[in-house]
């Protein structure tokens, strides 16, 4: 399964690197997402991107994935699916995201890769932890890669009398770099993506942390598990070419955004550059 496992993986990161498109954002946040390019509601506009862009792999929820199968193949992108999904029309500060497909589901669709969102710092953390923990185990033995959105979120994190360290290190942090949200500063991050380690993960997506020197220390908390920067909101392109570069130097094997790029209203014009930055053509 070890063989199956590298296989699997190499299709997701061929030749050390990933530019992996994330189009679980539907469920997510859902279509206000789609309104500035309408067209980005079709998967069929999302997979010619994927395709034409040369992504290493796209992900999707379940739903797509099957109605789709036949399209998915034929583009030749790797296929992520996400097992677990919440949407944002309950707000609860606590977040939770259940598991809702299996790693025998993600098989069954040909994926190569599967996907599971960990909110560390949620009162429903526990929970999430045991599921990941859980799929992983299960990956492993059929040879297929885990990848885990580590995205430490939750009341806690904004609880200024926590008694977590670690709080008041980012704390510290945030208030050198005020520009930073607090699950973007460094220490918030690295301890995201060292459980996704932890607990097995072969692949994180974390979000950046404003610097190459930073997001260094974030690599370095994951190795080897490898890391691979995430989007967020639609920037300026010179604003998110400059991030992926920066998350390039710290050691990141690459990227797994998707409003970034489908958003724009010519998206593949970004993902030239992108490609350009990660692969050098
Ligand atoms: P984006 O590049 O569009 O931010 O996508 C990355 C991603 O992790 C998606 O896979 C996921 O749907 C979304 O961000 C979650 O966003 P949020 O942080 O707002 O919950």
């Amino acid at each position: 399964m070890k063989e199956k496992l590298k296989e699997r993986m190499e299709r997701i990161v061929p030749t050390g690197k990933a530019m992996i498109l994330a189009y679980d954002q539907g469920f997510e946040h859902g279509p206000r997402d789609f309104l500035g390019n309408p067209e980005s509601r079709k998967l069929e506009y999302i997979l010619d991107i994927a395709k034409r862009g040369k992504f290493t792999g796209i992900v999707l929820h379940a739903g797509l994935a099957e109605k789709y199968q036949a399209e998915i193949r034929d583009s030749g992108v790797s296929l992520i699916l996400k097992l677990n999904g919440k949407s944002e029309l309950y707000t609860e500060e606590d977040p939770f995201s259940p598991q809702l497909y299996s790693v025998a589901d993600a098989l069954s669709l040909g994926a190569s890769a599967v996907g599971y969102t960990v909110y560390s710092g949620s009162k429903h953390e526990d929970q999430m932890h045991e599921e990941f923990a859980q799929i992983i185990r299960e990956a492993h033995q059929e040879g297929i890669p885990a990848i885990g959105w580590m995205y430490p979120r939750g009341r806690s994190l904004f609880d200024r009398k926590s008694s977590s360290k670690t709080f008041k290190i980012a704390e510290e942090e945030k208030e050198r770099e005020k520009s930073l949200a607090i699950d973007e500063t460094p220490s918030i991050v690295a301890y995201g993506a060292r459980i996704g380690l932890e607990l097995g993960a072969d692949l994180v997506k974390v979000k950046y942390t404003g610097s190459t020197n930073s997001f260094k220390w974030v690599v370095e908390c994951a190795n080897p598990t490898k890391v691979v920067m995430s989007g967020g909101e639609m920037i300026e392109d010179e604003e998110f070419l400059s991030r992926i570069k920066g998350a390039l130097n710290a050691g990141a094997v690459g990227i797994a955004v998707g409003r970034n790029v489908w958003q724009r209203p010519e998206p593949l014009d970004i993902t030239k550059k992108i490609h350009q930055i990660i692969f050098g053509s």
